[in-house]
């Protein structure tokens, strides 16, 4: 289905991929309105790493099922959750123990600095396997969730970030950074 093949060629890249369509919507809203209309969306694909698997018709089609509300926009909320796709109940439990982790007054926001702080990359399996060491992992980990923490928040000026935020951001990566393993 073209829609699981939209995201397969996405999370292959796993930070990298998703850096690239997070700076894609950026640079690619030209009309600077924080959503993307068809022909915004188009050059997306079409000038990022994934583009030569859509014909015309399939980014028609990725189009109508990206626009949830139906209302001619995608809106970045919209191009994350066609993106990342429905999780688990067990996956969205453990999103959700982080959370309560972090945000132990349970307060609306968070600072990033929290969410930061209490994020620890000396469990995750690259490291574990030699792979990668743990300042890399932190590294594309605070990289990714602020350049999140920016697209979310349509760039208004904001330390806070909401559990929608954490949610969000966590749906979307629950392949590249295991979540079970990343917070104290
Ligand atoms: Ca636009
Ligand atoms: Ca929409």
């Amino acid at each position: 289905m073209k829609l699981e093949k939209f995201r397969k060629a996405v999370l292959a890249t796993g930070f990298q991929g998703f850096i690239r369509l997070l700076s894609d919507f950026k640079r690619l809203d030209k009309n600077r309105n924080n959503t993307l209309e068809f022909s915004e969306f188009a050059d997306c694909l079409f000038n990022s790493h994934i583009q030569e698997q859509f014909s015309d018709s399939d980014l028609q089609f990725l189009f109508r099922s990206f626009d949830l509300n139906n209302d001619g926009h995608i809106n970045f909320a919209e191009l994350m959750t066609a993106t990342a796709g429905e999780l688990t109940q067990f996956r969205s439990d453990r999103i959700e123990l982080a959370w309560r982790r972090i945000n132990a007054t349970q307060a609306a926001t968070v600072p990033l600095t929290d969410v930061f702080r209490h994020f620890n990359a000396s469990r995750h399996p690259a490291v574990k396997q030699g792979e990668t060491n743990e300042d890399t992992i932190v590294r594309d980990f605070q990289g990714t969730f602020n350049a999140h923490h920016e697209i979310y928040n349509s760039f208004s000026d904001t330390q806070g970030v909401s559990k929608g935020e954490f949610l969000n951001f966590y749906r979307m990566f629950s392949a590249t950074v295991p979540i079970d393993a990343a917070f104290n």
